[in-house]
């Protein structure tokens, strides 16, 4: 557990104590593998090692919205990686991603496979590979990136800033809390007000910009995160609440928020997915009775 309130930070940090709170098992100060564990793989171009966090269902939404547009080339094996066992620290998966976080991506469809990281770089990849979802130039593209971005640089202040003092941290602080939901909802009225007057976040076109938001900040509306919906009043962000409905309700989506998911309805989580025949056989409640 972390001192009070008055604790009064030594000259020099050392990780002598566990931090206490949900990830207090996998949170160290350094980076590398800490154990031999080569990855599996499977039969399709692409090989997706990934969990169905929020961050994880950016890229399984992408890769099914691909794949029901007819891009054959999007077929993937996704590999589950299970972040609080530790697997992400495996020499395997540090070899695709040196900063040991879910999702990371190989594409093993050229001579040379090609490894990408970071689920920002992950949909640009896949974007700009199969020409879908980004627009390929000018005040669209621009438009669509700097909300892409705008995701990546404010969802650490919504989930390890409002996220992890709300719901995870072990003790509840006031001032992180309060400095975080603030945050938090100046956010969702960014949001609200880009989506007053667009379909989408990008303009009136569905892109990777709206892939990336909508885990998190749709999954927030929607009350799927944190337990935190009466707390910041989401229904009051009618636009996004608009959005993320309008998103859900593309059955790709929907597909890709159950891949790789291992918590909630067993009839939504798919561990892994090999094959698209795999959200009608392979879920949990098809699976938990046998096993
Ligand atoms: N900026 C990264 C964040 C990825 C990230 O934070 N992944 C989390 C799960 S949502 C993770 O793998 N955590 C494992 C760990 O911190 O050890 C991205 O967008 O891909």
């Amino acid at each position: 557990m972390p001192d009070s309130p008055e604790y009064v930070p030594p000259k020099v940090w050392t990780w002598n104590k566990p931090s206490g709170g949900r990830f207090a098992s996998i949170n160290r100060p350094i980076a590398g593998s800490t154990h031999d564990k080569e990855l599996p793989i499977g039969r399709h171009p692409l090989q997706l090692y990934s969990l169905g966090t929020p961050n994880g269902v950016k890229v399984t939404v992408m890769l099914e919205e691909l794949l029901a547009l007819g891009h054959a080339g999007a077929e993937y094996d996704a590999w589950l990686i299970r972040i609080n066992d530790g697997d992400q620290f495996g020499s395997g998966f540090v070899a695709v991603n040196p900063n040991s976080k879910i999702p990371a991506l190989m594409d093993r469809s050229g001579p040379t496979p090609v490894r990408v990281f970071e689920s920002g770089a992950i949909l640009m990849y896949l974007a700009e590979k199969f020409g879908a979802f980004l627009p390929a130039q000018g005040a669209a593209r621009a438009e669509c990136l700097s909300w892409l971005f705008w995701q990546m640089g404010s969802a650490p202040y919504l989930g390890g800033g409002f996220g992890h003092f709300y719901a995870y941290a072990p003790i509840k602080i006031e001032y992180a809390i309060d400095r975080f939901a603030m945050e938090t909802k100046r956010q969702l009225d960014v949001l609200d007000r880009r989506l007053a007057e667009n379909e989408y976040l990008g303009g009136k076109d569905y892109t990777i910009a709206d892939m990336a938001v909508w885990p998190w900040y749709g999954g927030l509306v929607k009350g799927w995160q944190y337990g935190a919906a009466e707390f910041l009043a989401v229904q009051d962000y009618k636009n996004v609440q608009r959005w993320a409905d309008a998103i859900y309700s593309r059955p790709a989506a929907k597909r890709g928020r159950m891949v790789n998911r291992v918590q909630g309805e067993p009839s939504m989580q798919l561990h892994e997915r090999h094959d698209a025949s795999d959200f009608e056989t392979k879920t949990q409640d098809k699976l938990a009775p046998a096993s």
